[in-house]
């Protein structure tokens, strides 16, 4: 059994979000966050954006000048042709020993009532303002806190990727609380509330010498100052995880344990969803996790795009009667949802022994 997709995917593409200046242009709008507010689903979509590509020669990528209030977009351009010039990759260049991203990144609000059909607000929720966010922001997970809701994002700039949080009460006013996690560091979700007395992370470190990309645990006091890390789910050779891995949407509480859908990367560069189930008491203990992918890039929508092969999940939501609408990016692209009951999703995880675990760190 896979997840169900919704018939109508994809549900948002580019052409349905305006850019937030005329000179530029929508190239992508995915991998939201999700979550029920009031009577609404809110996605908190990543549109990213670049200076419309009007010679053929010339390849314009932006960048933003956070030292203004607020902060202005900026411009980096050259020939197409020239030899130092690395595209190989569509999402970002690399020209002579350094990197860039060719689109820049905000935040957008969408909002539906039946989770399905979707309007976007026409000015960007979030917009890069900070030193360390020039390059954008990508990526958001929100969580619920109390009455408000914790929003960990991705922030791009020359000193690295990093994950941030800002807070909402009601997706009208932003506070950002700074960085959580320093370079790099990307796919970090929060459990949400305290659990036996403290709060809860996963996060993806990338690695140096050593190591993989495996998903991590952490634990907090106060959802700023993070200690306690621990390996948490680690790859399996020879499967669709066996690259890389990072926590998805953000955990939601079930009978069995906390649900965790996360990515896994193949030997092919292809990104597929799956399960991971942690332990109610103790979200840093792995202890369950489906054998298979519960969704591959199979759909033509997922299978090409501007970075063909990918699903990717910031947020599911869980409504009173178990039904789980997963949301999830389509190749860099798009937006779409796919859906399953909690209880069919716990039927495709297997347990995973204590010897199977990944050992915790001395
Ligand atoms: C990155 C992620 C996403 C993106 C994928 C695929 O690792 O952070 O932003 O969807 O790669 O390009």
């Amino acid at each position: 059994m896979t997840l169900r997709r919704f018939s109508g995917n994809p549900i948002l593409t580019p052409a349905d979000v305006p850019p937030s200046r005329d000179d530029y242009e929508v190239i992508g709008v995915f991998n939201a966050g999700a979550v029920r507010f009031g009577d609404e689903i809110l996605l908190l979509l990543r549109v990213a954006e670049r200076p419309k590509q009007t010679d053929p020669a010339r390849v314009r990528v932006p960048w933003l000048d956070t030292t203004q209030r607020p902060a202005r977009f900026g411009e980096l351009s050259w020939d197409r042709d020239d030899p130092d010039l690395d595209v190989s990759d569509p999402r970002g260049f690399r020209y002579r020993g350094r990197h860039y991203l060719t689109s820049v990144s905000h935040l957008r609000v969408a909002r539906s009532r039946d989770g399905y059909r979707f309007s976007v607000d026409r000015k960007p929720a979030m917009f890069p303002a900070e030193p360390y966010e020039a390059y954008g922001i990508e990526d958001p997970r929100i969580t619920p806190m109390g009455d408000e809701y914790w929003i960990t994002y991705v922030a791009v700039s020359k000193w690295g990727v990093v994950t941030a949080l800002a807070r909402t009460r009601d997706f009208v006013a932003y506070e950002r609380m700074g960085i959580l996690f320093p370079p790099e560091n990307k796919n970090v979700v929060l459990f949400p509330g305290r659990i036996n007395g403290r709060l809860f992370a996963l996060h993806r470190p990338s690695e140096g010498a050593f190591g993989n990309r495996v998903i991590w645990s952490a634990a907090s006091p106060d959802g700023l100052a993070w200690g306690s890390h621990r390996v948490a789910l680690a790859l399996r050779p020879d499967r669709w995880d066996c690259r890389r891995v990072g926590a998805g949407a953000v955990p939601f509480r079930t009978s069995h344990g906390w649900l965790e859908i996360y990515h896994g990367v193949d030997d092919g560069d292809r990104y597929h969803l799956g399960l991971a189930l942690f332990d109610l008491e103790r979200p840093d203990v792995l202890i369950g996790r489906s054998p298979k992918p519960v969704l591959s890039p199979d759909a033509p929508y997922e299978a090409t795009g501007f970075f063909s092969g990918v699903v990717f999940s910031c947020g599911a939501v869980v409504e009173d009667n178990g039904l789980v609408r997963v949301y999830y990016g389509c190749a860099d692209d798009s937006m779409a949802v796919a859906e399953a009951t909690v209880d069919e999703l716990l039927d495709l995880v297997e347990p995973v022994g204590a010897g199977a675990r990944p050992a915790a760190l001395p």
